[in-house]
């Protein structure tokens, strides 16, 4: 049997990755031929990969590493915690000290009434919760038909059944029969591509009203919920016009819908507030929490509620949770985490220092001739890439062909930045330092102007007709 380790060859670190790890959203057989990068080491802001080379992570990883590589007093509390008490549950009545600080906090930094915490090991698992818990507490209230939660198109949620299922992304929906009954969804706010001739502002207003015709399409007395993205992330960090969000929240008002904010990227500093519904001003029932709770450190999740839905759900035995709820190690390691947030003033870091510079350099692209539109906030902003800005046209070849060689070039110019179809999208670690922001958009203009050039020699900057 081979030894493997970190000073293993690449290549046989990619044969054996290949033989033996069915990797997540891949098509393996690709991959196997490619090789998939092998990450070692991080640090900070940047990754280390097999072949020595240091990669800026415009990523966080996956949206989650807040604080940045290397934190030592994380590793520390989780060894300290192993050593206490690795493991323990918190079904059968009971509970353990680093699951209480945890809940305790979070009641103090999530604003409002939302004061209660039911932990999960993502965010994925923490939206199925959700969705039993609305339905559980309609039928508690005496309206059991209050079921169907509307969600939206092209929004990520997760991928269990129900996380998948709530969101929007229709290659998700096309395996395995999704999604689940009782759930709708209406179109999102991407003012850029499905705008037409409207402003912004009205086009914001008439995708909100979308949400009052599905109510009352359905029924008032069957919609149970709303649950969205203060900003899609995966989506591809689509910023709704700021007509937005206030419609949505009267209509939510008016109807008694529940909100259910999903700020498992939004959550903990990364729009520039500790929460994204604070950034776009919305009052959610329910949130959803995940990365950022541990910066990735160790995998959890949780929803946060309302007292109100705390107290109709507690009046009855709920019957759900997972062996890892309010896990000690990932719940101390949390409570680390949000304790650095708090005491190096990250969040603030992202208001006032981080995310104005980012949004100045990031806005600054649009003077590239790829570059339609520019939308940033804090720190998640994305680009849209076009063959004719004025008439926001998209590219000839098909949705996402222009974003992949965008990303070839990136990763190969050691940038990570991300594609969703033919958008580019960045979410880095909120402790990025504006020298390594020159670095991040240094390296961005350098990738546009390859894509741009291989798109121009190779006859692709056709607008699609
Ligand atoms: N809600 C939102 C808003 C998310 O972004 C989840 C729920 C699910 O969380 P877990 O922890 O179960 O993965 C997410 C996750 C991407 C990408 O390609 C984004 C996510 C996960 C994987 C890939 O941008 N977001």
């Amino acid at each position: 049997m081979t030894v493997i380790s970190t000073n293993s060859p690449t290549a046989e670190l990619q044969a054996i990755d290949a033989a033996h790890h069915m990797h997540p959203f891949t098509q393996a057989d690709g991959l196997a031929k490619k090789g998939a990068r092998v990450i070692t080491r991080a640090e900070g802001v940047w990754l280390t990969d097999s072949e020595g080379e240091r990669i800026l992570d415009g990523m966080a990883g996956l949206w989650c590493v807040n604080v940045g590589y290397g934190r030592k007093e994380l590793a520390e509390v989780a060894a300290r915690q192993m050593q206490e008490l690795p493991f323990y549950n918190t079904f059968f009545q009971t509970t353990h000290v680093p699951v209480i600080q945890l809940a305790a906090k979070l009641a103090e930094v999530v604003p409002g009434d939302l004061n209660h915490v039911f932990f999960a090991s993502g965010g994925s698992d923490a939206n199925d919760t959700n969705l039993r818990m609305v339905r559980h507490y309609w039928s508690l209230k005496g309206k059991p038909s209050k079921n169907v939660v509307i969600s939206r198109k092209n929004a990520y949620h997760g991928s269990t059944v129900a996380g998948a299922s709530l969101g929007g992304m229709v290659p998700m929906h096309q395996q395995g029969s999704l999604p689940i009954p009782d759930i709708h969804h209406i179109n999102q706010p991407n003012w850029w591509l499905e705008g037409g001739e409207m402003t912004p502002h009205d086009f914001g207003l008439a995708r909100a009203r979308e949400l009052e015709e599905k109510i009352l399409e359905l029924g008032e007395d069957r919609v149970a919920a709303f649950i969205a993205e203060p900003i899609q992330g995966a989506g591809g960090v689509i910023v709704p016009p700021d007509s937005y969000w206030p419609e949505i929240q009267r209509i939510c008002d008016q109807y008694e819908i529940l909100l259910i904010c999903d700020e498992v990227i939004c959550g903990f500093g990364r729009t520039g507030n500790w929460f994204g519904h604070e950034t776009v001003g919305a009052k959610p029932d329910i949130i959803t929490i995940a990365k950022g709770l541990s910066s990735g450190y160790q995998p959890i999740g949780a929803s946060v509620v309302s007292d109100e839905i705390a107290s109709v759900i507690g009046s009855d035995e709920f019957n759900h949770g997972y062996t890892y709820s309010g896990h000690p190690v990932a719940a101390s390691v949390a409570l680390e985490n949000i304790r650095i947030l708090q005491d190096e003033k990250i969040v603030e870091h992202v208001r006032d220092v981080a995310g104005p510079y980012l949004k100045e350099k990031w806005e600054g692209l649009t003077a590239h001739p790829l570059v339609g539109e520019a939308k940033i906030v804090g720190m998640m902003g994305s680009i849209a890439l076009t063959p004719h800005k004025e008439s926001r046209a998209r590219f000839a070849a098909d949705p996402g062909t222009v974003g992949y060689i965008c990303r070839e070039f990136s990763f190969g110019n050691n940038l990570i930045m991300r594609h969703v179809y033919d958008r580019m999208i960045i979410s880095p670690p909120l402790v990025m330092t504006t020298g390594e922001i020159d670095i991040l958009i240094e390296r961005a203009w350098k990738t546009l102007d390859m894509t741009h050039d291989k798109l121009k020699a190779e006859g692709m900057m056709q607008a699609a007709s």
